[in-house]
């Protein structure tokens, strides 16, 4: 399934009046404002999130998995669907693979097909939280903060063998998440596992390829319900500290205690030029893994101030990895990282509007009043003609989900897959 430039421009014609009137109707008002908007236009357009390959099938929860007919159920399909994101949304050009689910055959091809669809290989994530089938140990009770240094060892290797996959690919970036922790009091020794994870973790390091880097996810709970090894940013932090330059945290949205002050810690983190990568989700209550803005859109803009005034102010933290991190039980799952793209671009380029100087200016005044009012202009502002330009400039579609369903592409998908068809690794 390949969609056609001319069919987007198709469906694109009947909404172009509308969309030109609405575009000059902002375009005017913020001009007058002393907006740059074709500055703000160019940036939505380089702004290019990864999505994981595992959001592209059902993902289901601990009690079910209820599949959406027509998945993708090999990597090649798995990039294509990717290559349908892009060519409606223009700002899914990356895909982040899962290793063991998406070891490739033939890495050629693989390429080939990513290439022709624009889209680049990102961060590859490694996988201890579940056992393979043959592996000679365990990750029952832990992987690279196991008291056995055979499953250490046997962790690390793994990591190994998954930056050796992405760098035949063309990733630059290797994600660590652990699942490793306890269930109960007293199951584990806190010091030794952090401990060992931080050995393990410097093992996996030292072997690094010096153009790439390794990104720390933290997490509090979940799948161990007491402790977590790489609990918060702070252990994260430390832990990326101690291996080296090349080390960095990763925010991932659904991985805070309810109420954490998620922007703060990006702003911290950048501050200290720390922060590599960044996982979208959104969420209600824990990891819910739902899609971006769909519960907390002004946390998400207020996430987004900060990223963009760290992206303005601290030249020494690196190009962050910009990643989707979700996974969907009840919708299309396309639909849904439609959905998400829209809510990243719409956080982003509302806090690309908020005027720094302005701000910093309230703020040095303790204008308090003033300094909500700045930001509260800028999040109410509709910003949705922004991002529709610059998707038509670079040949998307006006309304992806629009088109989407014009263009019928569940079916098509289903006509050329089956109905029964799941995602690998799901
Ligand atoms: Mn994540």
């Amino acid at each position: 399934m390949k969609i056609e430039q001319n069919h987007i421009q198709d469906t694109n014609k009947k909404d172009l009046t509308s969309h030109q009137e609405h575009f000059d109707f902002l375009s005017n008002s913020l001009t007058k404002k002393g907006v740059d908007v074709n500055k703000i236009i160019s940036k939505l357009q380089d702004f290019q999130v990864a999505i994981p390959s595992w959001a592209l099938g059902a993902g289901g929860t601990r009690f079910g998995r209820f599949s959406f007919y027509g998945e993708p159920s090999s990597l090649e399909q798995k990039i294509q669907d990717v290559g349908v994101l892009h060519t409606l949304t223009q700002t899914a050009g990356a895909v982040s693979l899962h290793i063991p689910w998406d070891i490739p055959q033939d890495y050629n091809a693989i390429k080939e097909i990513a290439s022709g669809l624009d889209i680049k290989f990102d961060a590859v994530n490694s996988n201890t939280f579940q056992d393979q089938a043959n592996a000679k140990e365990s990750y029952k009770y832990g992987s690279l903060s196991n008291v056995s240094q055979a499953v250490r060892q046997q962790a690390i290797q793994h990591n190994l063998d998954v930056i050796n996959i992405g760098n035949k690919l063309g990733s630059k970036s290797l994600t660590v998440w652990l699942a490793d922790g306890s269930c109960f009091p007293g199951q584990t020794n806190f010091q030794t596992a952090l401990q060992n994870t931080e050995s393990s973790l410097k093992e996996i390091y030292k072997d690094l390829p010096t153009d790439w880097s390794m990104l720390i996810e933290y997490k509090p709970y979940e799948p161990n319900f007491y402790s977590t090894v790489i609990q918060d940013w702070g252990t994260s932090f430390m832990l990326a500290n101690a291996c080296g330059e090349k080390a960095f945290s990763l925010v991932d949205l659904g991985h805070h205690l309810p109420n954490s002050n998620i922007e703060q810690i990006v702003s911290i983190l950048m501050s200290k030029a720390k922060l590599g990568g960044f996982h979208f989700n959104d969420s209600k209550y824990g990891d819910d893994d739902l899609t971006v803005g769909s519960i907390k859109p002004y946390a998400l803009f207020l996430i987004f101030n900060e990223l963009v005034y760290g992206m303005e102010n601290n030249p020494a933290n690196p190009d962050l990895a910009w990643m989707i991190d979700a996974s969907h039980n009840v919708k299309d799952p396309l639909e849904d990282l439609i959905q998400s793209l829209e809510a990243i671009q719409e956080a982003y380029a509302k806090a690309l509007l908020i005027d720094q100087n302005k701000l910093k200016q309230a703020q040095l005044n303790h204008d308090v009043v003033k300094c909500q009012e700045i930001l509260q202009n800028a999040y109410r502002t509709d910003v949705r003609p922004l991002l529709e330009k610059a998707r038509l400039e670079r040949g998307g579609a006006l309304s992806p989900i629009n088109t989407y369903r014009a263009l019928d592409v569940r079916n098509e998908l289903i006509k050329e897959r089956g109905r029964n068809t799941v995602a690998t690794g799901l």
